[in-house]
């Protein structure tokens, strides 16, 4: 690793890059490979390697349980997740969402003929501003889908006493929020039902996978059905269906994974802290913080770029990138502002002030069991000579 003291030992000023490998954001955390291997054997031996086997159900089991809830029913991945959970409440017409989230919370409504109406968020928060949420209400609305990005619970209370006032269905996407608890209950058990994803960049993973979280015993048996095609019994169809079941070898990976995360989240936390000494007292950087009474999974580490910093956010992940430090713009520009939203509603920004803000200032750092103190303390390092010599 080089030295990061001046300007010139910068990538772009001609240095070698601070790191050899990329450092990537979403390096997937990865249990007892030997745990994996010994599941991979006994599905080989069994030869039941989908369809509601063995593993997945132990999988749903112990989520489940993880979680405090009724039902888990996993899926393939977090979008199918979502698209049946939102078909299995019946939306239609108009879902309000914010345009502050990854695509396919957006991707998953309208895929299925529905409109994403999207509502602006708090600055503070980074999920939705209750007080938007009304401003979006029309007579086609039917729900809201709030997100608890970064893994901070969305405003559950209000959001749900918006809910019940206008009669609309509240469901949440958790795909950031595995292992998180909003007032000391863990997140999962909130609204009609709650989204996981458990793709390879979540802290949690299953190499692709996601699953619905509920309490409620007759959406999750509408759910059942519907991620198997509808089938009741080997002939039997007696509901609308697709394809989202788990795969056995996915749901181990689950499982190993399950029993490695404390571990996971302890790494997440402390590179957490390392990054937040090692960044202090920059002129506009901020961290985004959680809770701590609460649980987290400390997955995200959000960095902010306010105005009295003296370089841009744009520049700043350039000249990472040159140091192979792949940090991400998380989640801009927002949903609005992509394809076919942003030609189906070209002035929603007017309507999304503080989205367009927030995207614009935000810088995600790798985190995760592949990360260490010095790593981190290097890209910060790398930022610190960014802002302080100013290129
Ligand atoms: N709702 C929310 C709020 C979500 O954030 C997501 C997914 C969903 C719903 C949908 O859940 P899924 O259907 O995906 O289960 C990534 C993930 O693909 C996506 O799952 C995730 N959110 C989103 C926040 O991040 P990209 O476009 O950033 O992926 P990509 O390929 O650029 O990977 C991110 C980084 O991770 C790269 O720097 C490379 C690294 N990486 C990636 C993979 C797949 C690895 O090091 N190893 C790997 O195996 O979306």
């Amino acid at each position: 690793m080089k030295q990061i003291r001046t300007l010139k030992d910068l990538a772009i000023n001609g240095a070698p890059p601070a790191f050899d490998q990329p450092l990537h954001v979403g390096r997937p955390n990865i249990g007892s490979r030997e745990a994996f291997m010994q599941y991979a054997e006994e599905i080989f031996d069994r030869r039941w390697l989908s369809n509601n086997g063995p593993v997945v159900q132990e999988f749903e089991r112990k989520i489940a349980e993880y979680h405090g809830v009724k039902h888990c029913i996993s899926m393939c991945n977090g979008t199918i997740a979502l698209e049946i959970a939102i078909r299995a409440l019946g939306l239609e017409g108009e879902v309000i969402v914010p345009s502050y989230t990854f695509i396919a919370t957006a991707h998953a409504l309208s895929w299925q003929g529905i409109t994403p109406v999207f509502a602006d968020i708090d600055p503070q928060t980074h999920t939705l501003d209750p007080d938007a949420v009304r401003r979006m209400i029309t007579p086609r609305t039917t729900g809201i889908i709030g997100v608890h990005l970064w893994g901070r619970a969305a405003p559950v209370e209000a959001l749900q006493q918006i809910a019940e006032e206008y009669g609309l269905k509240l469901m949440f996407d958790a795909a950031h929020a595995f292992g998180c608890s909003h007032g000391g209950k863990m997140i999962g058990s909130f609204g009609a039902c709650e989204v996981l994803s458990f793709h390879a960049t979540k802290f949690f993973n299953t190499f692709e996978g996601g699953a619905v979280l509920t309490n409620d015993d007759e959406l999750a048996e509408t759910m059942h059905l519907m991620r198997n095609f509808g089938f009741v019994s080997m002939d039997k169809v007696v509901h609308p269906g697709t394809n989202g079941k788990m795969i056995e070898v996915a749901a181990a990976m689950g499982l190993v994974n399950l029993d490695a995360i404390d571990s996971v989240i302890e790494a997440n936390q402390n590179n957490h802290q390392v990054y937040r000494e090692a960044l202090s007292g920059l002129p506009g950087i901020s961290l985004l913080g959680y809770d701590e009474t609460e649980r987290n999974n400390y997955q995200y580490v959000v960095m902010e770029v306010g105005a009295e910093c003296p370089i841009s956010r744009d520049r700043i992940i350039e000249m990472l990138h040159a140091e192979n430090i792949r940090a991400r713009k998380y989640f801009w520009p927002g949903c609005h502002n992509m394809q076919p939203y942003r030609e189906l509603y070209p002035h929603a920004g007017l309507m999304l002030p503080n989205t367009q803000r927030v995207a614009d200032r935000v810088v995600v750092l790798p985190t995760g069991t592949t990360m260490d103190s010095d790593m981190i303390s290097d890209v910060a390092a790398v930022i610190r000579v960014l802002i302080e010599d100013r290129p």
